[in-house]
């Protein structure tokens, strides 16, 4: 099976931009993906994985967390999914060998999208105190020595424990009971800096911080509006659940600063017709200025309430408001108040514009909203989702077929994940199950969260950081700061399938635990084990690797959480760690125990697709605190952008999975060979005397201090007004640690006040 070695680093100077496209998957997405899988796994895996990804016996993506529907396509995939599995199923390794020929300081030099290519990590490594490489442990010395480091702490709350969202339900649910066991709440997971805002806002007030629609929800709404969503390269399957909705009769209305491919135009690489049209799946664009939904939602609302008050009953659902809800007043008595200069200035939008999206709302008796990043991570994000609730409650669409809430999250298991309990600061009635269960007494007090965490590490009060997936360092903010804090620890310790930047910048003692991923048989004493996770829309279900390990060397995360837990917890909770490790149904059975709607587990997730997890909101109970469901009144904000200045998204291109860089194409955008762009409003770019192809640094403005991320070509792009966009990892080094959304904490690393700055050392091109 050949596959193509690595290519040698990039530096960006091949860099070359096209016109944007219109569509987005079709014909080259299929390519591009066969091309991509067979670089890495070669031509039989290739066909062998791909085929089982998504099906009912097979494994479950580990790309987005987008349900699958129930009647499957017997290639039940997108290209960024076959990118996914490509990337864990790739034949290239990383050996013992490679650390020894690769000091830390060589692999500093390198990018992100070079340490990503090396390969699959074979064995457990350690970074000696003081060492220049990362040299092989045995398992058992490795664990033996974490034990010993948190043993050793003043007090539990000096480890930190983070979670990436791809970790399954059982090795999760460990992990919370080891990390518990020991003495700590500190669980900061990726959901802190992606949907967090959607679940303080959604908890409050319709009493579940989840999605209240099933994919069916979709298929039968007469509205759904898709907000701060880049689905053609983020959700590429949500596609075609839009498209089916849309033959359904459904408006789609996008919501965004820029014209994202697929929205606007999509074509079904699993439907031959739809090859050759494409579908305009977007009937309205509506171009907002970053930050401004709050504004956008807000107009919406005063405008059906004033088409309410003209014409009783044309517009709220009376019964529903008065029967299950309460905050009517209030709410109705701001959006009176509301200032329409404001929302020209927040949004940018005409009157006209708002009005059209308001005829829309009042046209449609079944309204889905879906959202993601564009909507989470902003300072007002939790008072924009606020506001998105509001909109759908004055018609009743929550709890109504058709209709909801549609946070659309991220990685494959986030969402179950969280509801295994990893989170700082779980409700105590999960702390009461767990107590109960396991016989010990849970630590009650809240732990930190992602960036209480960063600060907890730089100010020397945390000093072992554990990583159970992810790449801490890349995806948090303030790199800077953020390089410096690990690096002020004491150990660290990262559970890993590929190489990435948080092996590189590292704790004073490193280990990295090489660990199974999604697509790989995991055989234990009991024989064969599957394990389950959670989408998008509360459905839980089995996934089973086929594809050999990548090593022989190498444990599942069950089995590192259980090694490690018999360590460092021992006795001290009523768990038999080696039973766990040994037959994961007993694991299953614990978590049924504990979770609540997991009854049944093993026998649900025998058949066929798995289950739906209860979703009280959906069946129109709320388990809020006055038992309805909370219309709130929030006074208007947005982001203030001085003259001069831009308002800077940060976002993925098309060839990577957050930290991960696939490739350095951004297809769709036109952007190939290279990631340092900065897009740019045509208008802005002649206020502010800069030319399409010139390099600048872009430096973020804060109360502290300035930030900078150097030479960027510029990118006449149409982005919204005033607004600015660039991609995500690179531009961290330009969000503060502190500047992150009111309640929920999520970095705000959706607006950043910029400005441009040309550098002198790169020619300018003669204008176009
Ligand atoms: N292939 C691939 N799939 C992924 C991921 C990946 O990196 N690659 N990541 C996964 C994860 S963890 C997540 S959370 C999701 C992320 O999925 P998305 O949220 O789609 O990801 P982003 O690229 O951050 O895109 C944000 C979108 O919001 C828009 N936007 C930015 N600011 C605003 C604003 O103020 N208002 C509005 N209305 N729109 C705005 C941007 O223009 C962009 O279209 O995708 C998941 N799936
Ligand atoms: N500026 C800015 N920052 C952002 C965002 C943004 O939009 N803008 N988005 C935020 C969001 S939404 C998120 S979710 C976070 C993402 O933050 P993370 O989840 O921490 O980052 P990832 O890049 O998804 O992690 C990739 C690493 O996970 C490991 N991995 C992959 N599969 C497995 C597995 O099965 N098991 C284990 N143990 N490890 C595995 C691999 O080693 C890989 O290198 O970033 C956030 N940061
Ligand atoms: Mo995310």
């Amino acid at each position: 099976m050949a596959t193509k070695a690595p290519r040698e680093d990039f530096d960006d100077s091949d860099l070359t931009v096209e016109e944007r496209k219109e569509y987005a998957a079709g014909v080259p997405a299929v390519a591009k993906s066969l091309q991509m899988s067979w670089q890495q796994m070669g031509t039989v895996r290739t066909g062998r994985t791909l085929l089982r990804l998504n099906q009912k016996h097979g494994f479950d993506c580990p790309g987005c967390a987008w349900p699958d529907p129930a009647d499957r396509s017997p290639a039940e995939f997108c290209e960024n999914g076959a990118k996914a599995v490509a990337e864990e199923a790739t034949l290239r390794r990383v050996t013992p060998e490679f650390f020894a020929e690769h000091s830390l300081a060589d692999l500093e030099t390198r990018t992100d999208w070079w340490l990503g290519q090396q390969g699959r990590i074979t064995h457990p490594v350690i970074r000696r105190e003081g060492a220049s490489h990362y040299e092989p442990i045995e398992w058992d010395a490795a664990f033996d020595l974490v034990a010993e480091h948190l043993n050793g702490l003043d007090s539990p709350d000096e480890a930190v424990f983070y979670t990436s969202g791809r970790t399954s339900n059982e090795a999760a649910f460990l992990y919370q009971l080891m990390v518990r066991g020991y003495g700590t709440n500190n669980l900061p997971d990726c959901s802190n800096m992606c949907h967090e805002s959607s679940g303080s806002a959604l908890g409050e007030t319709i009493g579940v911080g989840k999605g209240s629609v099933m994919l069916e929800d979709l298929y039968e709404s007469e509205l759904i509006v898709v907000a701060g969503q880049n689905p053609g390269t983020n959700h590429p399957r949500m596609l075609s659940a839009l498209e089916k909705a849309k033959k359904n009769g459904a408006v789609v209305v996008a919501v965004n600063p820029l014209p994202e491919a697929g929205m606007i135009k999509f074509k079904n690489p699993q439907k031959p017709l739809s090859l050759v049209a494409g579908t305009e799946l977007a009937d309205d664009f509506v171009q907002v200025r970053v930050g401004g939904d709050m504004a956008l939602f807000q107009a919406v609302a005063r405008l059906l309430l004033d088409k309410e008050r003209d014409s009783p009953g044309s517009v709220v659902d009376r019964a529903f408001v008065e029967g299950h809800t309460t905050g009517y007043e209030e709410y109705a008595a701001n959006l009176a108040e509301l200032d329409w200069d404001e929302v020209t200035t927040a949004t940018g939008l005409s009157r006209e514009a708002i009005q059209g999206l308001a005829d829309r709302f009042a046209a449609s008796r079944r309204t889905v909203v879906c959202w993601a990043m564009g909507l989470t991570q902003h300072k007002h994000s939790v008072k924009t989702l606020r506001e998105v609730v509001n909109l759908l409650l004055l018609q009743g669409n929550i709890g109504r077929p058709g209709s909801g809430v549609c946070p659309v999250r991220g990685h494959s298991n986030v969402q179950g994940d969280r509801t295994m309990g990893i989170f700082e600061r779980m409700p105590s009635s999960f702390h009461d199950a767990l107590d109960k269960e396991f016989a010990f007494a849970s630590p009650r007090e809240h732990g930190m969260d992602t960036v209480a965490a960063i600060e907890a590490m730089r100010d020397g009060k945390a000093k072992v950081f554990m990583g159970m997936g992810g790449n801490f360092v890349r995806a948090t903010p303030d790199t800077d700061v953020t390089e410096a804090a690990l690096r002020g620890c004491a150990l660290t310790v990262q559970v890993s399938t590929k190489l990435n930047r948080s092996h590189v910048v590292t704790g004073g003692t490193a280990l990295i635990f090489p660990t199974k991923g999604r697509t790989e048989v995991d055989v234990q004493r009991s024989g064969e084990q599957v394990v389950t996770v959670e989408d998008s829309m509360s459905a839980v279900h089995a996934t089973r690797g086929r594809l050999a390990p990548a090593s022989d060397h190498l444990l599942s995360e069950v089995a590192i959480v259980c090694r490690l837990a018999r360590r460092v917890v021992g006795d001290r909770v009523d768990a038999d760690w080696q039973a766990f490790e040994d037959d994961y149904r007993t694991i299953r059975a614990r978590i049924e125990r504990v979770v609540s709607g997991f009854d049944d587990f093993e026998a649900k997730i025998a058949r066929p697709g798995g289950f739906v997890l209860p979703h009280a909101a959906r069946e129109r109970r709320w388990n809020t605190e006055s038992g309805k469901a909370l219309f709130t009144a929030n006074d208007l904000e947005y982001p203030h952008v001085p003259a001069g200045r831009l308002l800077l998204q940060t976002l993925r291109s098309h060839d990577q999975f957050n930290t991960t860089i696939y490739g350095l194409d951004d297809r769709y955008r036109g952007i190939s060979d290279g990631r340092r762009v900065v897009f740019v409003n045509p208008e802005d770019l002649v206020e502010l005397g800069l030319v399409d192809g010139q390099h600048v640094d872009i430096v973020s403005e804060f109360t502290d201090h300035e930030r900078v991320a150097e030479n960027f070509r510029v990118v006449t792009y149409s982005t919204a007004k005033g607004c600015a966009a660039a991609y995500y990892p690179e531009t961290n080094v330009l969000v503060p640690l502190g500047h992150k959304a009111d309640i929920s904490g999520t970095p705000a690393s959706k607006s950043l006040v910029v400005r441009l700055v040309a550098r002198t050392d790169a020619p300018v091109p003669v204008a176009r």
